[in-house]
């Protein structure tokens, strides 16, 4: 990946514009003379270098028509090289999902207060991880370090952010000292070549990967460390509420979830086309559903409302427009929206929303479907004072047992 990055750097010219170049030697004094000045922080703009180039080269800008030609099927074939590197897609250009590498951690077996979590603002996976640690009151046992997206794609360590009020902001590595999520998934036992991703549940001692699949985590943090929860009494996956869990798993996770990525990632029009049905029309079913049920099993939140709840919370930001997303908006439907501001004022939610993280990790460092890197203006009803509004949500419940739990 770094490989195909590193080809698209901005200061690297489009490989046929190179080959058809004249010699520069003769014309090195002019150039320079031309050629604005670097900032001092090298943060040059290279429209700023590009246009004097071709100026001086051809006497006046590059004729459009060569120029998109040219670009167009230069940038077609790099973009497909990328994305089948970054993306993997099916023959008929859906996006498939990667597996993930460490599964089913058991509960018995670990000591949670050996457990660190690494986990990313941006990431709705990792989100999940967080949201949960919260509710269950598991923060003073198991601690997280927060990546940042990196230039290059992979998840980097920072010096510790500024705090901006009780937002969670991304941190260094607090238990292995390293400067990037790699690092540390190579210092397990037998090292590791794969993908390294967030949210990865780490063991201090064992230095060792105790799970990298979002879902066993929240699970495990849910129901495996309820002895050292300050939540214990929280089910968020309760057994006579397991079909129907199951049940909004298989139509939240492919259609929703993982459907805006399969919408954004898709490699054809066909690919687009049926993911971007299949999400709209689940987000449909779910919003009929909320109608006349406060949480997705009825008065309980449960584990497919946190699923749900980190895709939405990035849909109107995000997904909408930069995933192609487009029919509607969460805003726009009748019920989700209010559902979304309901699990949003749970106590210790709102902490782990970071929404400009959310924006920044999108559009500034997800360079394929962004390569200008520019951050369209947050829309205003996904502002935190908009979703602090009320919902009215509550009326849909039929007790307050829920909501007692939660509020501890
Ligand atoms: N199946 C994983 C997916 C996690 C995932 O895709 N994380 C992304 C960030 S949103 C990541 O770390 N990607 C880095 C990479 O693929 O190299 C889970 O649910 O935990």
């Amino acid at each position: 990946m770094s490989t195909v990055t590193s080809l698209l750097s901005p200061t690297t010219l489009p490989f046929q514009f190179q080959t058809t170049v004249p010699p520069l030697q003769f014309k090195t004094k002019k150039l320079r003379q031309s050629t604005p000045k670097m900032s001092t922080n090298n943060n040059l703009n290279p429209t700023q270098l590009i246009t004097p180039i071709t100026k001086l080269l051809w006497g006046k800008s590059l004729p459009p028509q060569l120029l998109i030609s040219t670009v167009r099927s230069t940038w077609f074939t790099v973009w497909q090289l990328m994305m089948s590197q970054l993306a993997p897609s099916d023959p008929s250009g859906s996006y498939t999902r990667p597996v993930s590498q460490f599964r089913n951690p058991n509960p018995q077996q670990l000591n949670p207060n050996t457990l660190h979590l690494y986990a990313a603002l941006p990431c709705p996976w990792a989100h999940r991880t967080l949201i949960v640690r919260a509710l269950k009151g598991l923060q003073h046992a198991i601690d997280v370090s927060i990546a940042s997206p990196g230039l290059d794609g992979s998840w980097e360590f920072k010096d510790e952010a500024v705090p901006v009020g009780d937002k969670l902001v991304p941190t260094r590595d607090k238990v292995n000292g390293a400067t990037n999520l790699r690092e540390c998934y190579k210092m397990r036992r037998g090292g590791y070549d794969g993908r390294c991703t967030v949210p990865m549940l780490w063991d201090v001692e064992k230095k060792e990967v105790v799970c990298n699949e979002s879902y066993d985590i929240i699970e495990l943090l849910n129901s495996g460390f309820n002895r050292v929860a300050r939540n214990p009494d929280l089910d968020l996956s309760p057994p006579e509420l397991k079909k129907q869990i199951d049940e909004w798993n298989q139509i939240i996770h492919p259609s929703i979830n993982n459907g805006v990525y399969r919408c954004g990632f898709a490699q054809s029009q066909e690919a687009y086309d049926s993911a971007v049905n299949e999400l709209f029309s689940a987000l449909n079913t779910v919003d009929d559903h909320l109608r006349g049920s406060r949480y997705l099993c009825g008065d309980k939140l449960t584990l497919p409302d946190v699923c749900l709840f980190t895709t939405l919370i990035r849909f109107d930001l995000v997904y909408n427009v930069m995933f192609k997303c487009t029919k509607k908006k969460v805003v726009e439907y009748q019920n989700l929206h209010g559902y979304m501001r309901d699990i949003y004022q749970i106590p210790h939610v709102a902490e782990t929303c970071n929404l400009d993280a959310m924006m920044d990790g999108y559009y500034k460092f997800l360079f394929p479907l962004n390569p200008g890197n520019i951050r369209p203006v947050m829309p205003s009803a996904s502002h935190h004072e908009f979703l602090l509004q009320a919902h009215t949500r509550e009326s849909l419940s039929t007790s307050q047992q829920s909501l007692q739990v939660l509020v501890t």
